[in-house]
This record gives structure tokens, sequence and C-alpha cells, in this order.
């Protein structure tokens, strides 16, 4: 069973791999067979995190991003991810509108992911949907995602190369300092720079990157480019960017250690979300519920309860 749908997936076809992405997101017990068997065949894809506020454009930018692609003969897998809307919501739909472009184009494969309510769903489904596309072979992966919290930021550490989407005129407040998003920026996007402020948000970006204290001396400087997404306008610069940057990685002789990195940083998100579903779990269980009558009345205390609930986590995975 495992053996002809991990060689049909290896043999690039879309609906073993629908499957087996089902799979991973009810959490099927025979997709674990499937994902250890195609692990061999991945590392062969380049990673791309589009990350930005709702509304920001990154669906729109991904799309004009995948025509670039393919018009050099690349094959573009997208995993999408919105952990604001339920699975049937709006902006699945939405996405899938925005991108229908390439429906019908088999060197084109998009994955839309919600989250809200699956505690680790995101951290657990992620990282198996790129190994899946990876394995296929395509050649870039996108990863979209709205990196507002920790778990987005740790998404994006998957990618290879980190485009951070910013738009103009949303006042003083720069929108990528948030929550740890400059960090991963490898390179700023704006978005809508037919807005007025495009400039503004350029020059106070690169204030923001000159206050960076010694960086090494062959630090990369993320660069900052002005996109319109809806006019398919500074796409190919955004591509040589992109270019430039794994240029630059190769040169760094980083990429043995990088591969080392987010092998492991992938194991990191696996048992988180593996940790985090065995803790809704036990927190669910009867014996928790007993346990809290306990503590409100006072019969024991939260650090007992705590050693309690790390022994419940042990259990089957
Ligand atoms: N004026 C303008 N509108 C854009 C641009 N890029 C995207 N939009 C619009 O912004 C809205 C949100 O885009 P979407 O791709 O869904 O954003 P996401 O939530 O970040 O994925 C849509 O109505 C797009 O048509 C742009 O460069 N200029
Ligand atoms: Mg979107």
């Amino acid at each position: 069973m495992t053996d002809t749908l991990t060689a049909r997936i290896l043999a690039g076809d879309v609906r073993a791999a629908g499957r087996l992405m089902r799979q991973v997101d009810d959490q099927h017990p025979g997709a674990r067979a499937a994902l250890d068997a195609l692990f061999a065949h991945t590392g062969g894809a380049y990673i791309v995190g589009f990350t930005g506020n709702p509304g920001s454009g990154k669906s729109t930018l991904v799309n004009a991003f995948i025509r670039t692609c393919r018009q050099k003969g690349l094959r573009v897998g997208v995993v999408a991810i919105d952990p604001t809307s339920p699975y049937s919501g709006g902006a699945i739909l939405g996405d899938r509108i925005r991108m229908q472009e390439h429906a019908l184009d088999e060197g084109v494969f998009i994955r839309s992911v919600a989250t809200r309510g699956n505690l680790g769903g995101l951290s657990r489904s992620t990282p198996a949907l790129v190994q899946v596309l990876d394995a296929m072979g395509f050649d870039v992966i996108i990863i979209e995602t709205v990196g507002v919290g920790q778990d987005e930021v740790d998404i994006a550490r998957v990618a290879d190369t980190n485009l951070v989407v910013a738009v103009p005129g949303m006042g003083d407040d720069i929108q990528a300092t948030k929550a740890g998003i400059m960090e991963i920026a490898d390179i700023f996007v704006i978005n809508k720079s037919d807005h007025p402020g495009a400039d503004r948000l350029r020059r106070e970006l690169k204030t923001m990157m000159s206050l960076v204290e010694n960086p090494p001396e062959d630090a990369w400087t993320p660069p900052v480019v002005h996109t319109i997404a809806t006019e398919h306008d500074g796409l190919d610069k955004l591509f040589e960017k992109i270019e430039e940057h794994r240029a630059w990685l190769d040169a760094q002789g980083q990429e043995g250690a990088r591969a080392r990195r987010r092998i492991e940083h992938l194991i990191r998100l696996i048992v988180q979300g593996e940790l985090d579903a065995r803790l809704a779990r036990a927190m669910g269980s009867q014996a928790w519920k007993q346990e809290m009558d306990a503590l409100t009345e006072r019969q024991d205390t939260p650090w007992r309860a705590a050693e309690l609930l790390i022994a419940m986590l042990g259990g089957e995975a």
C-alpha cells in the first residue's frame, strides 16, 4: 500500500500526493510510513517563504511569482497557511481564486492549510507537506504565512530564502518589526508600491537595517524590492534577488551546516506539534479534570500538577 503510494508520489502523481497530504492533515497512522519512505528523495527543492500581514498581497504576489518561475521552466509547489480561516472559509477560496491562473498547470501544485482549533496542527503538518512537495520533484516550494505568532515565524525558518512583505501607508509603525519578523527577512518586499508612501517605507527599512551593530564583513544585507503584484511589476527583480541570496548562501559554503540546522529545526517543529497535541489530549482527560478539582480546593499545587501533566504526555505517539 505504502509502496505504491510513495512510488506514485515520486513519479509526480498529484492525486497520490493529495491523498497523503489529507492523511497528514487527518493524522492518519498510515501517513508516517509514506513520509519515512519519501525522505531519502528530498532535499532538491529551493524553499522560499512569503511572510506578511493579512491583506499585504502575499497570495497575489505568490501567483505572480509562480508565473515568473513557470516562464523559466521551474515547477512550483505552494503551501499556503492561513491560521485565521476555517477550512471551508473565504481565505482559502480566495487563495484558490488568486492563484487559479495556475489551476490547470501540471507544473504547479497549491495546497492550502487552515489550522484554527487544531492544536499543534500547523507545526505538525507544514514540514510534512513541504517534504511531500520536495519528494515530488518541485524545483521551488513556496510557503505563504501570515507571520504573526511564534508558530508562523518558526514555520518560516523552514525556508532557504525568506521574503517579508510589507505595504506602504500603514502609519509610523513598521509592520515588519513585529514578532521577530525582522530577523527572518532575507529580502524585504514593498508590495502595493502603487500606493503612496512606498519610498518612505523603503527609507524606514533601510534605516532600521543600518542600526544592526557590527555586522560581520560577509553578512547578507537584505535588499528592498518594490512590487505591484496585481500588475506583475517588480517580479523579475524579486527573482533576481532570490537568486543572489541563493548564490550568497552557496558562497558561504553554509549549505552543509544550513541543511543540518534545517533538518534539526524540522524535527523540533515535529516534536512541538506532537507535544501540543499530547498536551491537549492530557488536559481533556478525566484524570486531569479530577486534578483540577483538587487544585481548586487547594488540595494540590500547580507545580505538582505540572509534574503530573508531564508524566501524562509520555503516552503513545
Ligand atoms: N493596489 C494594489 N493592490 C494589491 C497589490 N497586491 C495585492 N493587492 C490586493 O490586495 C488584496 C489582498 O491581496 P491578497 O493577495 O489576498 O493578500 P494576502 O492576505 O497577503 O494573501 C487583494 O484585493 C489584492 O488584489 C498591489 O501591488 N497593489
Ligand atoms: Mg493569502
